[in-house]
C-alpha cells in the first residue's frame, strides 16, 4: 500500500491531522491498533483550554464540544490554612476552559473523519517505521488476525502515544529528557455529580486529593497514593472516606458518592524527546512528550502538535514548501516546555517533593508560602490564570 502521510494511532492527534489532511484533499491513512469500540470509549482527558477549542474551530471540528461541553472557570484550593476560590476565567487573558470528556471529543473526531472519506485501518498494530531518513518510509504493521501488512508513505506521523511504535522506531542517541516526579496518584472516575462547581485541590498531610467535573453525572476524582499501590487494592468505601478527609468534607460539605467505574495508578512521569523529526517521521502527542496529568495539559498539546503538523504538511505536499517541516520540531518543543514548566509547578504546588524529606518541615513550608502568594497577590493569580488556561 502508498499513502502521503501514515498516521499512527487515532487518539486526539491522529484524528485532528487526519481530519485536517483530508480535508485538504491529502491521501493519508490512520493505522489503529485498537477496535471502534474502545476507541470511542476510553476516558481519560477532560479539560480542553481554548486555543484547543479555537484550533478544533478553525477547522470545524468543535460541533460537539459547543453542543455538549461546559465552560469552566472557577478552581478552589483547600489547605490547612483554609480554603480560596481562583475565578480565574475572570484573570489574567479572562479564558476560560471547556470541559468536554476526551472520549466524547475522539469520538467526534473519528466520525467527521469518516464522514470526510478518511481511511481508518483498525485493529492494526505499526511495529517499527523503516527507512525514515530515505524520501519512502515503510511502516510495517500487523492486522488482529496476524497478518503483515507494510505501507510506503511520504511521511509518517507518530500520534501513537507513549508506548507507540514511533518511539521505538526513533535513531539511537535521541534525546530523552525525562523526569519521574516520584509521586503517584490513584485516577478515579466516580459515577457521581459533581461535588463543587469548581475544580478541586486539597492539600493535606495525608496527601493530595483532585476533582474535576467530566459531565453531570461523572466526576473525576485522584487520591496521592504510596508508589507501588495496586489500583483494586483500595476499596470504594476507603476511597470515598480519603476523599472527603483530605477534601475537608466535614468543614465544606459532603461529597456527592456513587459507584467508581475506573480506578487506575498513575506515576506521575514527564518526558519530552528531541527533535521531534527523524527524516520522514514526525512525533506528535504523547508520542512526543508526556507531561504528568497535573495542570491537564496532555490531550491539549495533542491537537496543538497535530495543527503544527497538519499545516506544515500542506505546505510541503500542496505547495511544495517543506520550511514548515523544518520549524515543527522547535516550533512545538516551545510549547511543550511551557506546558512541562507550569505542569511542574503545579506538582510542587499540590504535593512535596520525592525522597526522604519529601514531607519535611521546610518543604512543607514552602509549599504553604506558595499558596499563600496564590491566595494573596494578584499579579500572581494573573500568571497562574494564564499558563492554567494557556497552551
Ligand atoms: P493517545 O490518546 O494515547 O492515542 C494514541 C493512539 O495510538 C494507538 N496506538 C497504536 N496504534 C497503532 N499501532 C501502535 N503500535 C499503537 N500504539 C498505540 C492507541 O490505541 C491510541 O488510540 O495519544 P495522543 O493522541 O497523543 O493524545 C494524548 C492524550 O490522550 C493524553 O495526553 C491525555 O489523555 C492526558 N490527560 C489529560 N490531558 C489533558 O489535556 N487534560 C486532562 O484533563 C487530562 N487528564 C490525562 C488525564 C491522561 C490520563 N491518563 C490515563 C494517563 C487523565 C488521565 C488519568
Amino acid at each position: 500500500h502508498t499513502t502521503d502521510v501514515a498516521v499512527l494511532g487515532a487518539g486526539p492527534a491522529g484524528l485532528v491531522l487526519g481530519n485536517i489532511l483530508v480535508d485538504r484533499g491529502i491521501d493519508c491513512v490512520v493505522l489503529e491498533r485498537a477496535e471502534p469500540a474502545q476507541v470511542r470509549t476510553r476516558a481519560r482527558a477532560g479539560f480542553l483550554a481554548p486555543g484547543t477549542v479555537r484550533t478544533l474551530e478553525r477547522h470545524g471540528l468543535a460541533d460537539g464540544l459547543h453542543r455538549r461541553g461546559q465552560p469552566h472557570g472557577v478552581c478552589e484550593f483547600r489547605t490547612g490554612d483554609g480554603r480560596f476560590r481562583l475565578d480565574y476565567g475572570g484573570l489574567g487573558q479572562r479564558e476560560r476552559h471547556t470541559v468536554y470528556p476526551q472520549q466524547d471529543l475522539v469520538s467526534d473526531l473519528l466520525t467527521r473523519f469518516l464522514e470526510r472519506g478518511g481511511q481508518v485501518r483498525f485493529g492494526t498494530e505499526a511495529e517499527a517505521v523503516h527507512d525514515a531518513d530515505s524520501g519512502r518510509p515503510e511502516v510495517a504493521a500487523r492486522e488482529a488476525d496476524g497478518r503483515p501488512l507494510r505501507w510506503r508513505a511520504r511521511y509518517v506521523a507518530g500520534c501513537d502515544g507513549r508506548h507507540g511504535a514511533a518511539r521505538r522506531s526513533l535513531p539511537a542517541g535521541t534525546v530523552r529528557h525525562h523526569r519521574d516526579h516520584g509521586v503517584t496518584w490513584l485516577g478515579l472516575l466516580a459515577e457521581a455529580p459533581p461535588s463543587l462547581d469548581a475544580v478541586g485541590y486539597a492539600v493535606h498531610e495525608r496527601g493530595f486529593a483532585g476533582h474535576m467535573a467530566r459531565t453531570s453525572e461523572i466526576t473525576r476524582y485522584y487520591l496521592q497514593c504510596e508508589r507501588g499501590t495496586r489500583a483494586e487494592s483500595w476499596s470504594e468505601e476507603r476511597i470515598w472516606d480519603e476523599l472527603e478527609l483530605r477534601m475537608r468534607a466535614r468543614e465544606y460539605g459532603p461529597l456527592r458518592r456513587g459507584r467508581v467505574v475506573q480506578q487506575a495508578v498513575v506515576d506521575l512521569e514527564s518526558d519530552v524527546l528531541e527533535p521531534l523529526r527523524h527524516g520522514a517521521l514526525f512525533l506528535v502527542g504523547d508520542a512526543a512528550g508526556l507531561i504528568s496529568p497535573s495542570a491537564a495539559k496532555g490531550a491539549n498539546l495533542a491537537v496543538l502538535g497535530a495543527a503544527t503538523l497538519a499545516d506544515a504538511l500542506t505546505d510541503d505536499l500542496v505547495r511544495g514548501d517543506p520550511s514548515g517541516l523544518d520549524a515543527y520540531s522547535a516550533r512545538c518543543l516551545t510549547h511543550i516546555w511551557r506546558a512541562q514548566e507550569f505542569s511542574h509547578w503545579m506538582i510542587g504546588l499540590l504535593h512535596g517533593p520525592s525522597g526522604a524529606d519529601g514531607e519535611s518541615l521546610f518543604h512543607n513550608s514552602l509549599r504553604r508560602s506558595r499558596l499563600t502568594s496564590l491566595r494573596t497577590s494578584r499579579s500572581q493569580q494573573d500568571w497562574f490564570a494564564e499558563h492554567y488556561v494557556g497552551i
